[in-house]
């Protein structure tokens, strides 16, 4: 199948699956929702079509599977994300799931087995959007998933293990999910790049080298709710002033240290009307460096002006550390074999770090783990203008395919 045509079924299946939303006009895609489970069905069909088998393990991950000629030898594993964040663009985490299926289709219309099995995994929860809590499929298929996680609440007050028993998973049985240690030959994720640099240099893919370590934080400062007409300004305790402040600190904090980024993504005030003072505010932190101490000190810095910011307003203060991942290396093995068939494709070989969190790095510590980034239009994404080309997705599909193959290689250096 030509790179074109293997990117115009690519790209038709992630328009399909990009409309599986619980919303309508936007894509908001949450694990162990109606939406999760309406699209698990539909890659599952694609999945039968390309000659695999099917599960859906404990923790809600779609896993296909292709069978090798030794059906014992250790998994060659593809696979990313199939939540989304909200308003998302379509590509973030589906490409890779969709990638290795396209994949694993073109060895099957060729009637070709490899000596190992390949497999394709549907993360069910990468974002971390609906618990800010992240990558629990992948941690879970790694046996590293904190069972006490379980009970992080949604903003509706669900917990991880009720949501899960609803979508018919099985909190109770997290340790089948894991794999053996040893049983993933290696792990390889493509995802777009999210950022400018493929684009600028004008290279349809490049190999990650590393990613960079994020911490998330959720913060909630009480103050006292008031009448907005009444209350004079000296007697205020404003949560949610107190809240701007705090978002300007982490604003000038990591903008004046090179390659540390800080975000505040979500903000809650209560009571939340309009001629109420807002008595309290939810915030949520997202630190990223790709030097971990870079990034802890930070944190710590910030800890402090929010209890310091927190203190002089007369607030009370809680801070939750919701999330913390140190920076992944993605294995050498990887970067060669990657290295490798861009060449035998006669494509320039590119090496880039990712400003951002995948499921590989979760699969870093379990398995030889690594990535392909693929372009993206102004390196936009987490928003409904990210968009990839037919030629690029074709593109990566066929690096995968030609990575696979020269794993079956039997002279192949592994
Ligand atoms: O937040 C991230 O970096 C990823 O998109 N989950
Ligand atoms: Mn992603
Ligand atoms: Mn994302």
């Amino acid at each position: 199948m030509s790179t074109a045509a293997l990117g115009q079924v690519l790209m038709a299946r992630l328009d399909q699956l990009g409309r599986i939303s619980a919303d309508d006009g936007r894509l908001n895609r949450q694990p162990f929702t109606p939406a999760h489970r309406a699209a698990i069905d539909l890659v599952r069909t694609w999945m039968h079509e390309a000659g695999m088998t099917t599960r859906v393990d404990p923790i809600g991950n779609l896993i296909g599977r292709y069978e090798g000629a030794d059906p014992s030898a250790p998994v060659m594993m593809l696979g990313s994300h199939i939540d989304t964040v909200v308003d998302a663009g379509r590509y973030d985490g589906p490409l890779g799931i969709l990638v290795g299926v396209a994949a694993v289709g073109a060895l099957n219309e060729a009637g070709e087995r490899l000596p190992f099995p390949v497999e394709v995994a549907a993360f069910c929860d990468e974002e971390g959007v609906r618990f800010s809590t992240t990558f629990l499929g992948s941690k879970a298929i790694c046996g590293t998933l904190d069972p006490a996680v379980l009970e992080i609440r949604d903003r509706d007050g669900i917990s991880i293990a009720q949501a899960l028993v609803a979508f018919g998973g099985d909190p109770t049985r997290l340790a089948e999910a894991a794999y053996a240690p040893g049983s993933i030959r290696a792990f390889l994720e493509v995802h777009i790049e999210q950022g400018p640099v493929l684009e600028a240099e004008d290279r349809a893919v490049g190999i990650v080298t590393a990613i960079q370590g994020q911490s998330r934080l959720a913060v909630v400062l009480d103050g006292m709710a008031g009448h907005a007409g009444t209350v004079p300004m000296a007697h205020r305790r404003d949560a949610l002033a107190g809240a701007a402040e705090v978002i300007l600190f982490v604003e000038r904090r990591c903008a004046a240290t090179p390659d540390l980024v800080g975000t505040v993504g979500r903000i809650d005030a209560q009571p939340g009307a309009v001629n109420v003072i807002p008595g309290r505010a939810l915030l949520t932190l997202d630190i990223r460096a790709p030097n971990d101490g870079l990034r802890s000190s930070a944190v710590e810095e910030i800890v402090q002006a929010i209890r310091r910011i927190a203190a002089a307003r007369g607030l009370g203060c809680t801070i939750g550390r919701e999330h913390d991942q140190p920076a992944a290396t993605c294995a050498p093995r990887l970067q060669r074999w990657l290295a490798q068939a861009l060449r035998a494709e006669g494509l320039p070989v590119k090496y880039l770090s990712s400003g951002a969190g995948h499921d590989t790095m979760a699969m870093a510590g379990f398995c030889p783990a690594g990535m392909l980034f693929v372009r993206c239009k102004g390196g936009i994404s987490h928003n409904p203008l990210e968009s990839i080309t037919i030629d690029d997705a074709g593109t990566a599909a066929r690096v995968v395919l030609r990575v696979l193959r020269d794993l079956a290689d039997p002279k192949a250096r592994t």
